[in-house]
């Protein structure tokens, strides 16, 4: 990542091309400041104003917000609506009925495409499909699917309900999922036989197998199975049912069941700095309003886009901007199954150039990767595509170094396509900083400004307003309606983690380091708290020593992330064994089960890429563990910090030295 000083004192700005800027959703830095400031003025005008342009209710709502509670804020309270019509009903009748909805690409190439009339059907038939199983609003279901249209049709037949999804990413282990169907409450799964990615297939349903037979899973009396492969599978006769004959003979319509605007339309698991990763809850009133409004004003979505988010829907970022978003503006999407190496390098450039895509959002490690690639096989670069169809691009989900940046820019938007380095995080539901591309000035490296009725601010320890360009904690100063409601069963640690006492208990803290030029635009630094960021996906260094230490060779572990050039950061994990410590060739053994034992019990994204091994951990005298020094062991550098606190400096050499 770059250094506060380096990003500060880059100066090219790159202005949006005027014929953008003529049509845009918000055009014009004045267009932009006068939304601003009617949100400063007026602040429950301004988003009450938005909720009823923006969204169907079938119960108009009589109050904008309930601070009453703080920091359990309510939006919209006594308004009704149901998601799922606000994505697919709505669009019966406004003209886009027959309008391709998903356009979905499999791993082997192969296109499907899904109208808004077919989706609304087969979302319906789903539904009813659940409903005759006797699931109902208030329940709750675990999704572990592969990127389809069905894991789509699945969330949305769930918000149809009322039913509260919690969808678990399919890299994640059997363990991480069993951990997530007890915490949720699931009382059933829906799931695929197995995934496709890179032409390889990867098991879905024998991980739910194990993970229920974990124990603590007693609740769960279905498990829906999509057909995707159709390979042997374990199966379970009378629990396991195949989606296809849960919607079988099933009416193509089905009455939306109306929620209140607080209902929690789902819960997602993420990583904070304990071992536990954290249930964050959304609404689905104000969640919806956002999802809407930032695929407008964002995206500057239009009628004629061919957009394209390359998540998983497994992220906050395929719930918003795959499930919800798009459809709730009544977009044309791709959906890809697979990933963007295979079976080539220029996967993506192809699948742009093939469906005219328009509008393109990924993650700065999959731009750095194909940097890489595009080096090292000049064919797949994306100058040999025809990428003229792309208008806007977007980034997400950790800071966007200059150099990729420029290259993003210059190679795959041709130097005409704004691009929007979107800010944001699982807990804040929509973007909440990024630059708008019919308005916004860009600075390589910086998500720039925030949005309208967004109060981003940057305070000390105290809470208090640093000066700009002083470095400090990223804040938002005022509620927004898709903000994360509580933790899932746990409102005190949704307290303590975002309105903590210290900064007085009014501000949301996001745990991301920010700094504001003299432009106020922001710069995200990275986190100050125990997450790493590893190829955009977030991972508590906690979660990987919890990991580690249930092993039963490990006596001690301590996990710091390394800068990488392309995953962004690496996990680095420092291992004290339970007996001596290991010679070279018994370290690398060890060292690989312990890689496995991680993928197993977290994903294989949580793989350690370097252990090291020690006799002990450097420790101060109370006897917590540096990670500040072992970060700066991890990247190979010589300690120059004071050491005189710590028990056992000695350590620090072996440690530096065991590669
Ligand atoms: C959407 C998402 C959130 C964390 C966040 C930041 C980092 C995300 C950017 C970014 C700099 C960005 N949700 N982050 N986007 N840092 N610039 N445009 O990523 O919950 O998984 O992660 O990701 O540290 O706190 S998330």
């Amino acid at each position: 990542m770059s250094t506060i000083d380096s990003v500060l004192t880059e100066t090219r700005v790159f202005q949006p091309p005027a014929e953008l800027v003529k049509q845009a959703n918000i055009s014009g830095m004045a267009a932009y400041k006068a939304l601003y400031e009617e949100a400063e003025r007026d602040f429950e005008g301004f988003w009450g104003r938005l909720a009823r342009e923006t969204l169907q209710w079938s119960k108009p709502f009589t109050k904008v917000l309930d601070e009453s509670n703080a920091p359990f804020y309510k939006w919209f309270e006594d308004g009704e609506l149901n998601v799922s019509y606000n994505c697919l009903d709505v669009h019966l009748t406004n003209g886009n009925a027959d309008k391709v909805a998903i356009i979905f690409e499999s791993d082997d190439g192969k296109t499907t495409k899904v109208t808004y009339r077919e989706l609304h059907a087969r979302v319906c038939r789903f539904a009813n499909g659940i409903k005759a199983l006797g699931y109902k609003k208030g329940d709750r279901s675990i999704i572990y699917m592969p990127m389809s249209i069905e894991a789509v049709v699945a969330m949305q037949a769930c918000a149809r309900l009322g039913i509260t999804h919690s969808v678990v990413f399919g890299g994640f282990s059997a363990k991480s999922l069993q951990e997530r169907i007890v915490d949720v409450g699931a009382s059933f799964i829906i799931t695929a036989d197995e995934q496709v990615r890179g032409g390889r297939t990867i098991p879905l349903k024998p991980a739910v197998e194990e993970a229920i037979a974990m124990g603590g899973c007693e609740a769960v009396k279905k498990v829906i199975v999509y057909r995707r492969t159709g390979g042997n599978v374990p199966w379970v006769e009378g629990r396991d049912l195949w989606m296809h004959d849960v919607e079988q003979g099933q009416p193509d319509t089905c009455e939306p069941v109306q929620v209140g605007a607080e209902h929690p339309l789902f819960v997602l698991y993420t990583s904070g700095s304990t071992g536990k990763p954290k249930g964050v809850q959304h609404s689905s009133g104000g969640y919806l309003l956002w999802a809407a409004l930032t695929m407008k004003w964002t995206f500057d979505i239009k009628p004629t886009d061919v957009y394209w988010c390359t998540a998983d829907v497994g992220w906050v970022t395929g719930h918003t901007y795959i499930t919800y978003g798009p459809l709730a503006v009544g977009a044309t999407q791709i959906v890809f199954e697979g990933v963007p190496t295979y079976p080539n390098a220029g996967r993506f450039w192809e699948i742009i150039q093939k469906h005219k895509a328009t509008i393109f959002y990924t993650a700065p490690t999959a731009i750095r990767s194909l940097i890489k690639a595009a080096e090292a096989s000049p064919d797949h670069h994306p100058k040999k595509y025809d990428l003229s169809s792309l208008r806007i691009i977007g980034s997400v989900g950790e800071p966007i170094n200059p150099e990729a940046w420029v290259w993003y820019y210059t190679n795959v938007g041709g130097e005409r396509c704004p691009i929007v380095d979107t800010w944001w995080q699982t807990e804040t539901g929509g973007h909440m900083i990024t630059p708008l591309p019919g308005v916004t000035g860009l600075k390589p490296g910086s998500c720039t400004l925030p949005l309208p009725g967004i109060f981003a601010a940057i305070v000390d320890e105290t809470g208090a307003d640093v000066e700009l360009g002083k470095g400090g904690f990223l804040v938002v100063k005022r509620p927004w309606p898709a903000m994360i409601r509580t933790i899932w069963g746990d409102p005190e640690r949704f307290k303590k983690s975002y309105y903590p006492e210290e900064l007085g208990g009014k501000y949301y803290l996001a745990g991301d380091g920010a700094n504001r030029d003299a432009d106020g635009y922001f710069w995200i630094m990275g986190r100050i708290d125990d997450v790493l960021n590893v190829s955009g996906h977030r991972l508590g260094t906690m979660e990987v020593e919890s990991a580690l230490v249930a092993h039963p060779l490990v006596a001690e572990a301590a996990v710091v992330g390394r800068p990488d050039d392309v995953t962004g950061e690496a996990v680095v994990a420092f291992v004290v064994l339970k007996r001596a410590r290991p010679d070279d060739a018994e370290a690398a053994e060890i060292a690989k089960e312990l890689r496995n034992w991680v993928a197993k019990e977290i994903g294989p994204i949580a793989k350690p890429k370097e252990i090291r091994f020690g006799d002990n951990l450097p420790k101060t005298r109370s006897g917590k563990i540096m990670r500040r020094l072992l970060r700066v062991v991890a990247k190979g550098e010589a300690i120059t910090q004071d050491v005189s606190t710590l028990e056992n400096p000695a350590i620090l050499e072996q440690l530096g030295k065991a590669l």
